[in-house]
């Protein structure tokens, strides 16, 4: 049985919550957080590594004891440090993590002074009015609680696209080699490439389509069977996705990819168009009465409706069609246009991998150039630089430039935005860097005038060139900052800045809408992989996708730059 990074990603995250409830050593929480973070972003899957039997301290954030945790993980399929954790505290409990409002400490309290192990349990304590006589809480906590409760359970769990690509990617392979089967193509929201997904939508072709959905209900990584049919399949994945299967004949195979594409606003759209042109538009094709007009290729679908192919990215009914009706689709970026990244780490700060195995591994993905951006010296936990380090690092810098072939490595730093809009680290040092990228690491929950003023204020810094990750959300864990992102946006174009597309699978902020707003400001935006290790560059395909979904095109994008363009657009004009 295949174990995925997921599941062991999974049996982190759940140690460090047990952890935490427990009140633990800090430091240990955080190396499994990070662990946990680590595996789930990975580009390869760690039961391949192990079964080759690579060294796997070799890999950011995974020391011997976490190592030895992944082998016996993918060995045994259990972890036994985590049996013994569950074993002190039922592991519902970690659940009530998740409930906005509720930290470790006072999920402690619920379990020691009321038996509360689950979010039923929770839910019943709170409406009897329990919790607001605990310490530590009251009624406006209770509230919140109760408040949490009834608006999540209306609310279905979605998975990160890179988690679900763990998933989907070996059962598109696994489905393909079904003989008889001639395409298989993953639609939907994944098609779509949303930063989360409900669930996966299969499409098949095939001769035989019982075959097909017996090999589809027989994977072994299926938990339940919802259904199975003639043409259509049901199935929840041991991790809870749900995955639904269609086969269809040849014929409607464009139509089917179309429909079930999605998304469905786009869908009624071209519906309507259909019918004021007297076509039946469904899953099964284009219809002129009982005759089938088209529906063989998606191409042959927009056709009937007079318009060119839309990517799925766009098919939000976000104004595509329209644009696609005057001819003025936007030609989207595609992976091969970076020409560089500009935000990445090494071993000299939270990274795993030294300078010259970042740059080699760079050079590898074809590119002309990257920036070095290390943490600044505020962010301790991160082991910032002070000005010396950073010195040091520019030094180690040029030296590498001088014996390496094929790229050429920029200095950079992401140095923290200070609460009152000030840069961490003096003038004349950043000065003597090709960019300066900026980040907010602090204060989140600041007003939105404040957060604003604060960014704007680091944005009027003579060196400062972009903004990383403008919000701050981290998807489905941290809620964006409250700020006024046109106005950033604006200032980024008064200011010569710019602004970032953080591709990691986690932030993937910059939102798609306002990369949509930045392209009509003006701003270009830099897609940049924030890689702790050689593996994060695999991380910029799903920049990639979100920039997409936010019309981009290759010219929208900074680091689609030859270097020597790109080297006159760091220079500020202000
Ligand atoms: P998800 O799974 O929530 O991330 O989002 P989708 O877009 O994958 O939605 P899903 O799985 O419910 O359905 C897949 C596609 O099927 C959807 O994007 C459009 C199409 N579809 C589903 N229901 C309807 C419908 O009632 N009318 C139309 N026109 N299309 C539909
Ligand atoms: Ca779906
Ligand atoms: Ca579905």
């Amino acid at each position: 049985m295949a174990v995925h990074n997921a599941d062991i990603a999974a049996i982190f995250e759940e140690m460090a919550d047990l952890l935490e409830i427990q009140n633990e050593n800090p430091f240990r929480i955080r190396a499994y957080r990070n662990a946990a973070r680590q595996v789930e972003g990975m580009g390869v899957a760690l039961a391949d590594l192990v079964a080759k039997d690579e060294d796997l301290t070799e890999l950011p954030g995974i020391g011997n004891d976490l190592a030895a945790k992944i082998q016996e993980i993918v060995t045994t399929g259990k972890c036994k440090a985590l049996e013994k954790l569950r074993k002190q505290l039922p592991s519902s409990v970690t659940e009530l993590l998740k409930v906005p409002g509720l930290g470790p400490k006072r999920v402690r309290t619920l379990y020691d002074q009321l038996k509360v192990k689950t979010t039923s349990q929770l839910a019943r304590a709170a409406k009897a009015g329990k919790i607001r006589e605990l310490e530590g809480f009251g009624a406006k906590t209770e509230q919140t609680i109760l408040d949490a409760l009834t608006a999540r359970t209306t609310e279905p769990r979605r998975f990160k696209l890179a988690v679900a690509a763990q998933y989907a990617e070996p059962l598109r392979e696994y489905l393909a080699k079904t003989s008889g089967v001639k395409q298989v193509e993953l639609a939907g929201s994944y098609r779509r490439c949303r930063e989360t997904v409900g669930d996966l939508d299969i499409l098949v072709t095939a001769r035989e389509s019982g075959k097909v959905m017996d090999r589809f209900t027989g994977y072994d990584e299926v938990a339940k069977v919802m259904s199975k049919g003639e043409t259509r399949s049901t199935v929840i994945l041991k991790s809870g996705l749900q995955v639904d299967l269609r086969v269809v004949d040849p014929e409607c195979y464009g139509a089917a990819l179309h429909y079930f594409t999605g998304s469905k606003a786009h869908n009624v759209v071209i519906r309507r168009l259909g019918q004021q042109k007297q076509l039946k538009i469904n899953e099964y094709g284009v219809f002129k009465g009982a005759l089938r007009v088209a529906g063989e290729t998606e191409e042959s679908v927009f056709r009937s409706v007079g318009l060119p192919w839309i990517p799925p990215e766009l098919r939000e009914e976000r104004g595509e069609i329209e644009a696609a009706r005057a001819g003025k689709l936007p030609t989207l970026i595609e992976p091969k246009d970076l020409r560089g990244d500009l935000h990445v780490h090494t071993k000299a700060t939270d990274g795993h991998n030294t300078l010259r195995e970042m740059a080699e591994a760079a050079r590898v993905q074809g590119f002309e150039y990257l920036a070095i951006t290390e943490h600044s010296r505020r962010l301790t936990v991160a082991h910032g630089l002070d000005v010396k380090q950073l010195r040091r690092q520019m030094e180690d810098i040029d030296a590498l430039n001088a014996s390496l072939k094929g790229i050429t490595v920029l200095k950079g730093i992401e140095v923290d935005i200070l609460e009152d809009g000030a840069l961490d680290l003096p003038d004349d040092v950043l000065g003597e860097l090709d960019l300066v990228v900026g980040a907010v690491h602090s204060q989140f929950k600041l007003s939105r005038a404040k957060q604003t003023r604060r960014i704007l204020k680091a944005m009027d810094h003579p060196h400062f060139t972009i903004l990383a990750h403008p919000s701050g959300r981290l998807i489905d864990q941290r809620e964006p900052y409250d700020v006024d992102m046109l106005k950033v946006i604006r200032h980024a174009r008064a200011r010569g800045c710019f602004l970032e597309l953080n591709a990691h699978p986690e932030r993937l902020d910059l939102l798609d809408s306002h990369c949509q707003l930045a392209k009509e400001e003006g701003v270009r935006i830099a897609i940049s992989s924030d890689a702790h290790s050689v593996q994060d560059f695999d991380n910029l395909q799903y920049g990639v996708g979100q920039a997409r979904r936010g019309w981009l095109e290759k010219d929208d994008v900074l680091n689609t730059c030859p270097l020597k363009e790109l080297r006159a657009l760091l220079k500020k004009t202000m």
